[in-house]
């Protein structure tokens, strides 16, 4: 046998201790005269794969006290105050700021400087008509100066009142007809001055006090009794009308237009104030004013009288 192709042999040793227990290793049959080959490698059981399980995280480390420095912890708190009064000084001017922008802007106010108050001007005593206590038409004052009765109205029964018969010149106290001339209650004033000739009744009990262009006819009762006065005005030219006049001479305040056009008893037309105590007659070329001025009690005591004074007036032929 071919030492070479399968016999193997032994160790030396081996002879000598174990000579009995000789092992003689044959080599396959198969493996005699071929080629070896390789045969596939077997299949490799597969690996089942790992199953990670998820580590533990660490833990965190306990995070060490920072100790700071006594110098430097002074240095933060400085800095931490400065910092909240800086805040707060600016928190408080943003405040005011805030407050001067929303706020309106305030108006001045408007000083009235009030005007001085005008001095009260002393009210006018208004004049007032005299007591007439039976409405006859006459004062009690005039019904003293003709002597009638101021409590009856018709004081001698003849249907017509004591004014009526004043006005007229009737005698107010007798039934029989007979005038004031006749009885002599009144006297008739005769004028040739100041380029008219004229007659005009008043009281009999009254004086007649002639004065340049103009007449005053008053009582004697006192120092300053009311009085009647008639005076001559000419006009510019005849055909100048009495308002026109009046306008031109006398015009003051409203003028005529406090005056109503009246015509007296003896057909003279002219103008009459309100309280009918100014009087103006138109005669041709001439303007005859009659005024009835009070005495200081401010009463209108002889309207009826003053009526029947300009009422009588008359030109004379
Ligand atoms: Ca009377
Ligand atoms: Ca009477
Ligand atoms: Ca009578």
């Amino acid at each position: 046998m071919n030492e070479g192709a399968g016999t193997i042999e032994k160790p030396a040793s081996q002879k000598q201790v174990k000579a009995d227990n000789l092992i003689i290793r044959v080599m396959p049959k198969e493996f005699f005269g071929r080629d070896v080959s390789v045969s596939a490698p077997t299949k490799l059981p597969q690996v089942s794969p790992l199953v990670t399980q998820p580590l533990p995280l660490p833990k965190p480390l306990p995070q060490a006290k920072q100790t700071l420095p006594k110098k430097k912890k002074r240095g933060v708190w400085f800095i931490v105050i400065i910092g909240a009064l800086l805040l707060a000084v600016l928190s408080i001017l943003g405040y005011f700021w805030l407050q001067s922008v929303q706020t309106e802007p305030i108006e001045e106010p408007t000083i009235i400087i009030p005007e001085p108050e005008p001095e009260p001007v002393p009210k006018p005593i208004l004049p007032s008509r005299g007591q007439d206590t039976d409405s006859d038409g006459l004062t009690d004052v005039e019904e003293e100066l003709y002597g009638t009765d101021y409590r009856n109205p018709d004081s001698d029964g003849d249907s017509f009142l004591d004014g009526n018969e004043v006005f007229h010149r009737y005698d107010p106290l007798g039934f029989a007809p007979s005038t004031l001339l006749d009885t002599g209650a009144v006297k008739e004033f005769f004028s040739d001055k100041d380029g008219v000739q004229y007659s005009i009744t008043y009281p009999a009990e009254w004086s007649t006090f002639p004065e340049i262009n103009f007449t005053w006819f008053s009582s004697k009762t006192t120092n300053f009794p009311p009085r009647f006065s008639v005076e001559i005005h000419e006009k510019d030219l005849a055909s100048q009308t009495l308002k026109d006049w009046y306008e031109a001479i006398e015009a003051v305040g409203n003028g005529a237009a406090d005056l109503k056009n009246i015509t007296t008893k003896n057909g003279y037309s002219g103008l009459e104030s309100n309280d009918q105590r100014k009087v103006y007659l138109n005669v041709d070329a001439s303007v005859i004013e009659f005024t009835y001025e009070l005495d200081e009690t401010k009463v209108i005591n002889y309207s009826q009288t003053f009526q029947m004074f300009v009422n009588s007036f008359s030109v004379q032929p």
